[in-house]
C-alpha cells in the first residue's frame, strides 16, 4: 500500500518540485520568523512556489519558527508525561506513533523508559481542562523540536492533540533517510468553531466513511463534525422510541445507537465535537413517512419527488411538539455535546398557509405569518431541549421572528443574516461562502474571510479565477441599481458583533454525492478551509495554496483517506482495464459548478418532474480542484515572464492532453459510460493545440483564429455555471465538464510572436 502511495505521490508532487528548481529562494528569513510572507501578487508563481518548502505545518501556526535544517528521525523515541496522561491521551500519542511511521516509511518505536543515550526525548506537559471536549476547550500549544528534545506544552488536551499532529507534520522524507524539522511553534486558533457538515441523509455514509472524515478532520484541527442526520430523504439513526423513524425513515440505511455511540467516542478521541441536526419543521418528509398523522397536509404527496424537499410537520397539531421533544430528547441523549441542530431551514410557507386547518389557527391565534408560527414552534422546541440542558442552533431562517436568545445561529443565505444575527447578539456560526457541494475550487473559498460581508464573493472568486487570467482576490462586481436589497454591500460587523461570531463551517449537502465520492468531494478542500477557520488572514498564503494542499491531499490519503483509491475504482466501473486516458482527461477538467451538476435542483427550478439522478458519470469522478491544470497554469504565467526554460515542461503537457483525445475516444467506443465525456476531451485537444500553437509548434494557416475560437468556446461553457443565478436559466456543456486550462493556454496566446 505504502508502494503504491509512492506511485501516484510522484506524478503530481514531481510536476510541482520540479518548480522548486527555479531562482533562489525569497526572503527565507522573513518567512522563517513567521513574519506574513510577502504578498503574492507581485511575484511570478514559479518564485512563488518555493516558498512552499519544508516543513509544510498546515494550518499555518500563529509563530513558526524555522531554520530550515532537520535532523534524523530516531528509531525510537521516549515520551516523558509531566503529569500522567489520561488514556485519550495515550491513544492519541498511538495515532502519531502510527502516523509518523506511514510518513517516515519506516516503523518509529515510542518508550516511556529513561532515553538511550542519544536517544531523543518528547516532553509533553499539560494542564487539566474541564471544557474538553466542548464549545470553551482551550487549544492553544507551544512546540519546540530540536536534535537535544522536544517539547510540547499546552494548554489541556485539544492542545496537545493539535501539538502532536502539528509534531507529524514536521517528518518528510529525504534522500537518506525521514527526517524530522527543527522549528518552535506556538499556535492558538483564531475561531472556536472549526466545522465540517456532512449530509448523511440525502446520501447515506456508511460509519467507516465518516470515520475516516475525523481522522483528517484531526489532521487539519477542524474540530465540529456537525452531522445532517435527518432531512427530506431520510431520517438516519436507530430509534427504539419510535422504530419506524429508522424502519421506514430511512430505507434500510441508518446508524444504530451504538455505532452513534462510536461515532462520538472516536470524534472525542480527536478532539472533535460532534453536533448532531435533525431537520425540523420542513424538510422533514422522511420522519412523516414513518408518522404520517404530524403531516402538515395529509395525505403526504409520495408520487412527486419534489416533495421529498417540502413536506414540512403541522406545527398547530398540539401532539406534533410532543412527538418532535420526544424524538429529539432521545436523539439529543446520543450527544453529549452541549449544542444540537434544529434545522429550521427552508420552510415552505405554502406548505402551512395552504393548509384550511392551520390558516384558521393562525387566525385564531393572531400568528401573524408562517415564520412566526415557526418561531413558536422553535420556542416550544428549544425550551424542551434546554431542560435537557440542550443549546439550541438552527439555520439562520429560525431569526426570522422572536426566538430565545441563546439560540446558535448557522448563518448559510449570506451576510446580511450574519449580521443581523450578531446584531441581535445571537452566537453565529458562519457557512454561507463554504459550501462545497457548490464544486468551487479550493482558492475560491480560501480567499473568502469568514467576515467578509459581500454576498456570494466566493462564488464570484470562482466565476473570475475559472476565465482567464485574473488576480487571484478578483472581487465580486459592484453592485447594480437593479440588486436586490440585501445585495447591498454591507458594512462590517462592529467589534460586538465580531464577539459572536463563534466561527466558520464548510458543508457538503449530498444529494449527489455517493459514499465513493465523499472523500473527493470534502478533501483537500476542507484543508484550505481548515487553515482560513483556524490562521490569521495574514498566515493564509492563497499563492502558495496549490502546493500546499497537492501535499496535503497525498499525506491526508497515506494516513488513511481513499480519495485517490475510491476515484481510480469509480474510472474502473466506466472503463473496465482501460482507466488511462480517461483518467488524463478528468485530471485536467472540473464539473459544472454551482449545482449546474445536481439534475434535480433544476428539474425542481424549471418545474419539471424531479427524477433521481445516477451518480459515477465522469462530472462526478473529476474534481473541483485541478492541480495538473494549476500547475500549467503557473508555469504558463512563469514563462511568459520570462522563464524560458519551462517551455519543455509546457510542451509535454500540452502534447499529451492534445493526443489524449483519440485514446480517449478509443476507450469510449466500448464504454458506453464515457461517452458524456466525448466533447470535453476534444475540448482539451483542441485547447491544448492552441497551446502548443502559441509556442509556435505545428502552425496551421488559421491557427490563431482556431485558437482564439476554441478558447471562447470554452470560456462560455465555464460561464454557464457561473453562479447559482446564471445555472437556472442557462445549458450546460456536455457532460457537465469544464476545462481548466483557460488561463494558461491564453496567456500563452495573449504572448504569441505574431
Ligand atoms: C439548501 S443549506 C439546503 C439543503 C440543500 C442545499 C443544496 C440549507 C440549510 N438547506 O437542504 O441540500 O440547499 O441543495
Amino acid at each position: 500500500m505504502t508502494a503504491d502511495f509512492f506511485k501516484h505521490i510522484s506524478a503530481r508532487t514531481l510536476l510541482l518540485c520540479g518548480l522548486a528548481l527555479l531562482g533562489p529562494p525569497p526572503c527565507p528569513t522573513a518567512w522563517a520568523q513567521g513574519v506574513a510572507e510577502p504578498h503574492a501578487t507581485d511575484l511570478p508563481p514559479a518564485f512563488v512556489r518555493n516558498m512552499v518548502r519544508a516543513p509544510l505545518v498546515m494550518p499555518a501556526p500563529a509563530v513558526l519558527q524555522t531554520s530550515g535544517a532537520a535532523f534524523a528521525l530516531p528509531q525510537n523515541l521516549t515520551v516523558h508525561w509531566d503529569s500522567p496522561p489520561t488514556p485519550l491521551l495515550l491513544r492519541a500519542l498511538e495515532r502519531l506513533r502510527m502516523r509518523v511511521g506511514l510518513l517516515a516509511g519506516r516503523p518509529i518505536d515510542f518508550t516511556q523508559s529513561p532515553p538511550q543515550p542519544g536517544g531523543l526525548v518528547l516532553n509533553i506537559r499539560t494542564a487539566k481542562d474541564p471544557a474538553f471536549p466542548g464549545p470553551a476547550m482551550q487549544e492553544g500549544y507551544t512546540l519546540d523540536v530540536a536534535p537535544t528534545g522536544i517539547t510540547l506544552t499546552a494548554q489541556g488536551p485539544a492542545g496537545v492533540l493539535h501539538g502532536l499532529t502539528s509534531l507529524s507534520q514536521l517528518v518528510r522524507q529525504e534522500l537518506d533517510g525521514p527526517v524530522l524539522a527543527q522549528a518552535h511553534i506556538e499556535d492558538t486558533p483564531r475561531f472556536a468553531w472549526r466545522g465540517l457538515m456532512l449530509d448523511t441523509s440525502r446520501h447515506f455514509m456508511p460509519l467507516p466513511d465518516l470515520l475516516r472524515q475525523l481522522d483528517a478532520m484531526e489532521m487539519v484541527k477542524l474540530n465540529v463534525l456537525h452531522i445532517h442526520l435527518s432531512d427530506g430523504a431520510a431520517f438516519r439513526v436507530e430509534s427504539k422510541v419510535f422504530p419506524r423513524l429508522h424502519t421506514i425513515g430511512s430505507h434500510g440505511e441508518y446508524y444504530t445507537q451504538e455505532q452513534i455511540r462510536q461515532l462520538v467516542r472516536e470524534a472525542t478521541d480527536r478532539g472533535i465535537r460532534v453536533v448532531p441536526e435533525f431537520d425540523t419543521p420542513g424538510h422533514s418528509y422522511a420522519m412523516l413517512l414513518a408518522y404520517p398523522r404530524y403531516a402538515a397536509n395529509a395525505p403526504l404527496n409520495t408520487t412527486d419527488r419534489a416533495e421529498i424537499n417540502r413536506a414540512a410537520l403541522d406545527p398547530t397539531n398540539p401532539a406534533t411538539s410532543g412527538f418532535v421533544n420526544a424524538v429529539y430528547a432521545e436523539m439529543a441523549a446520543l450527544f453529549p455535546d452541549p449544542v444540537f441542530h434544529i434545522g429550521g431551514d427552508e420552510v415552505v410557507a405554502k406548505q402551512w398557509a395552504q393548509s384550511a386547518h392551520i390558516a384558521a389557527y393562525m387566525k385564531q391565534h393572531h400568528v401573524a405569518s408562517v415564520a412566526a408560527l415557526q418561531a413558536d414552534y422553535t420556542r416550544h422546541v428549544a425550551s424542551a431541549l434546554r431542560l435537557r440542558g440542550k443549546t439550541v442552533m438552527g439555520w439562520d431562517e429560525v431569526q426570522e421572528a422572536d426566538i430565545p436568545p441563546d439560540t446558535i445561529i448557522e448563518s448559510w443565505r449570506g451576510p446580511a443574516h450574519t449580521a443581523q444575527a450578531t446584531a441581535a447578539g445571537h452566537d453565529t456560526v458562519i457557512s454561507g461562502p463554504y459550501y462545497l457541494d457548490r464544486l468551487l475550487p479550493a482558492s475560491a473559498y480560501y480567499t473568502t474571510d469568514p467576515l467578509d460581508m459581500r454576498k456570494d464573493a466566493a462564488e464570484a472568486r470562482a466565476a473570475a479565477q475559472t476565465t482567464g487570467p485574473t488576480p487571484p482576490d478578483a472581487l465580486p462586481p459592484p453592485p447594480t441599481s437593479t440588486d436586490k436589497p440585501e445585495d447591498a454591500p454591507l458594512p462590517p460587523l462592529t467589534d460586538a458583533q465580531k464577539t459572536h461570531v463563534l466561527g466558520a463551517e464548510t458543508a457538503l449537502w449530498a444529494e449527489v454525492v455517493s459514499p465513493d465520492m465523499l472523500d473527493g468531494r470534502v478533501w483537500p478542500r476542507a484543508a484550505a478551509l481548515a487553515e482560513r477557520f483556524w490562521s490569521a488572514p495574514e498566515r493564509c498564503n492563497a499563492t502558495t495554496l496549490y502546493p500546499r494542499l497537492a501535499i496535503m491531499a497525498d499525506r491526508l490519503d497515506l494516513l488513511g483517506l481513499k480519495a485517490h483509491a475510491n476515484t481510480q475504482r469509480m474510472l474502473e466501473r466506466l472503463a473496465p482495464g482501460e482507466t488511462e486516458a480517461t483518467d488524463v482527461l478528468l485530471k485536467a477538467v472540473s464539473p459544472v459548478r454551482n449545482y449546474a451538476h445536481n439534475h434535480e435542483f433544476l428539474q425542481i427550478r424549471h418545474k419539471q418532474t424531479a427524477t433521481l439522478q445516477q451518480l459515477g458519470t465522469p462530472a462526478d469522478i473529476a474534481s473541483p480542484d485541478s492541480f495538473e491544470a494549476e500547475t500549467f497554469n503557473a508555469e504558463a504565467q512563469a514563462f511568459i515572464a520570462g522563464h524560458t526554460e519551462l517551455r519543455h515542461d509546457l510542451e509535454t503537457m500540452l502534447t499529451r492532453w492534445a493526443n489524449n483525445d483519440s485514446a480517449f475516444a478509443q476507450a469510449a467506443a466500448h464504454n458506453a459510460g464515457l461517452t458524456p465525456a466525448l466533447p470535453a476531451s476534444a475540448q482539451l485537444a483542441r485547447l491544448a493545440r492552441a497551446g502548443l500553437a502559441a509556442l509556435g509548434e505545428g502552425h496551421t494557416l488559421n491557427w490563431r483564429e482556431n485558437a482564439r475560437t476554441a478558447l471562447a468556446d470554452a470560456k462560455k461553457d465555464i460561464a454557464a455555471s457561473a453562479s447559482i443565478h446564471v445555472v437556472t436559466n442557462t445549458p450546460q456543456p456536455a457532460g457537465d465538464l469544464i476545462q481548466r486550462i483557460v488561463p494558461g493556454v491564453e496567456v500563452l496566446l495573449d504572448q504569441a510572436i505574431p
